[in-house]
């Protein structure tokens, strides 16, 4: 594994040029795995940088939203054809940097080269209306425009994909980009985008600033010529960011996280269920806005499915997720560790049963990592705080329900509203289901993680602001319509008044 090895050092990237940060400051990116190996050195950035970044987007938005839109789409059809190219070193750079095991780093990857397939083709298909007009010798349409420098905004745990959601669809209706990737995935994030100035995306169009979101994240959000903010991350950050982009009537798209649950209902196939509360809860460590962070569990089959379970979560193997064996990555670092161990104290403080886990791991080599045994809380009410409260680690719990209505009523009692899912084979339960769970995205028979980008992501009550990211709406979100009449009559006439004349 001779890339391991390597630390790179790169500056930021403004209209094409690596910068440093005009502090002079640097920061470390770590292998989440290996606390020693560090990953690269990156610019500590602050408002200086950003004002440089929005002036070299603002340079460059001209040319590139005269640009056709299919000449743009090919640009993105070449970026992701030279991501499908790099799928594996950047999927085993991403498991050294975020540390998210191999297969799923492919995943990760995968989800951004779908994006930029599925965005590239609006470059021919971003339509608009041709609408009639109430008076005659009159032509009324519709245009799509960009909205001018956006801010793209990013978290570590889909740290190419989550880029990819936000850059390709902003870049493919004419907008010019600042990207600031987390300071945990630094080198993901530009990896990224290096991938678009290869393809021949022109200088300035985007443009990275690595550094923390209280000052360079700010920074962009509080810009006056950044037009809107696309936000990934905490709750609490979200509603500063919407706050500030309210004062200044930006738009602002915002996906907050969840506290997303599976429902098991009596008549569901058990095995498949433990299977998908598996894969769901420790994938990514539980590090998924979309994890299965709420297992709600019919009495009828409690027993079975969390004696399953404990024995499935106890045999998952933890370690470095560019070993083969590996089942369960480190999380992403030692604040995180804490946070998620702080859980723990928690749940056995308000009278949960902690069942499995509930450990900082450190036998043998993951003492030189942030790692977290699985960890399964059984016997858990709806109020309690790892009942509500995102965790964001491989920690999940288990609700026992008396009836369908109640597992309904369970799993629609957080803040959040991003995935929910149940597991039946009733037919009547999966229809009643799919309408009345209060979320922006449902499964059946399948767990809350695993969304494809042809479909909208995103969530309703706390999860966001009601914007939606990926999924065939996906322009809205990032350009403005532009209603356009062409009276060809030669005399003056009135809307509303000469109408039926
Ligand atoms: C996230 O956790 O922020 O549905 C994104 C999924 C992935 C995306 C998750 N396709 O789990």
């Amino acid at each position: 594994m001779a890339e391991a090895l390597m630390t790179v050092t790169p500056g930021n990237r403004i209209a094409g040029e690596d910068r440093e940060a005009r502090s002079g400051k640097t920061f470390e990116s770590r292998n989440p795995a290996r606390w020693t190996d560090i990953v690269g050195v990156f610019p500590l950035s602050d408002a200086s940088d950003i004002d440089t970044a929005v002036r070299a987007a603002k340079a460059a938005l001209p040319g590139w939203r005269s640009t056709p839109w299919p000449a743009r789409g090919a640009i993105i059809l070449r970026a992701a054809e030279i991501l499908e190219a790099r799928k594996e070193k950047l999927a085993r750079l991403m498991t050294r940097e975020m540390g998210k095991v191999l297969t799923e780093a492919r995943g990760d990857v995968q989800e951004a080269i779908d994006m930029g397939k599925f965005i590239a083709a609006e470059g021919r298909r971003a339509f608009g209306e041709t609408v009639p007009s109430e008076l005659r010798n009159k032509w009324a349409m519709t245009m799509r425009q960009p909205l001018g420098v956006v801010g793209c905004i990013t978290p570590w745990n889909f740290p190419i994909a989550i880029p990819s959601w936000k850059i390709f669809p902003a870049v493919m209706a004419g907008n010019t980009v600042v990207f600031k990737p987390s300071t945990d995935t630094p080198l993901c994030g530009l990896s990224f985008v290096e991938a678009l100035e290869e393809a021949g995306l022109p200088k300035g169009v985007i443009n990275v600033v690595f550094g923390s979101g209280e000052t360079v994240g700010n920074a962009i959000v509080s810009h006056p010529d950044v037009a809107a903010i696309y936000f990934t991350g905490s709750g609490d950050t979200g509603r500063g960011i919407a706050a500030e982009c309210g004062r200044m009537l930006k738009r602002v798209s915002l996906e907050l996280g969840g506290k997303n649950g599976i429902a098991v209902m009596d008549d569901a196939n058990i095995d498949l269920a433990v299977d998908g509360a598996l894969w769901g809860a420790f994938g990514t460590s539980g590090q998924r806005c979309t994890a299965s962070s709420r297992l709600i569990v019919h009495r009828a089959v409690l027993e079975s499915f969390t004696q399953k379970l404990l024995d499935r979560a106890r045999s998952l193997r933890l370690g470095y997720g560019l070993d083969a064996d590996v089942d369960v990555g480190p999380v992403i670092n030692a604040r995180q560790l804490a946070r998620i161990h702080s859980y723990t104290t928690v749940g056995i403080a308000e009278g949960a049963n902690l069942a499995l886990g509930g450990e900082i791991a450190s036998d043998g080599d993951l003492d030189d990592g942030n790692f977290y045994t699985p960890t399964v809380f059984t016997g858990v009410k709806p109020e309690m705080q790892i009942a509500q409260e995102e965790i964001f680690g491989p920690t999940t719990v288990i609700m026992p329900v008396d009836s369908f209505d109640e597992a309904l009523q369970f799993a629609n009692s957080t803040q959040y509203g991003l995935s929910l899912s149940i597991y039946t084979n009733d037919l009547r339960h999966a229809f009643r289901a799919m309408h009345e769970l209060e979320a922006g995205i449902v499964y059946v028979n399948a767990p809350t993680i695993g969304a494809e980008i042809q479909l909208p992501f995103g969530g309703t009550k706390n999860t966001g602001n009601g914007h939606r990211e990926a999924g065939g709406h996906v322009l809205d979100e990032f350009s403005e319509w532009k209603s356009i009449y062409i009276d060809y009559s030669g005399k003056l006439q009135r809307a509303q008044i000469d109408t039926n004349a």
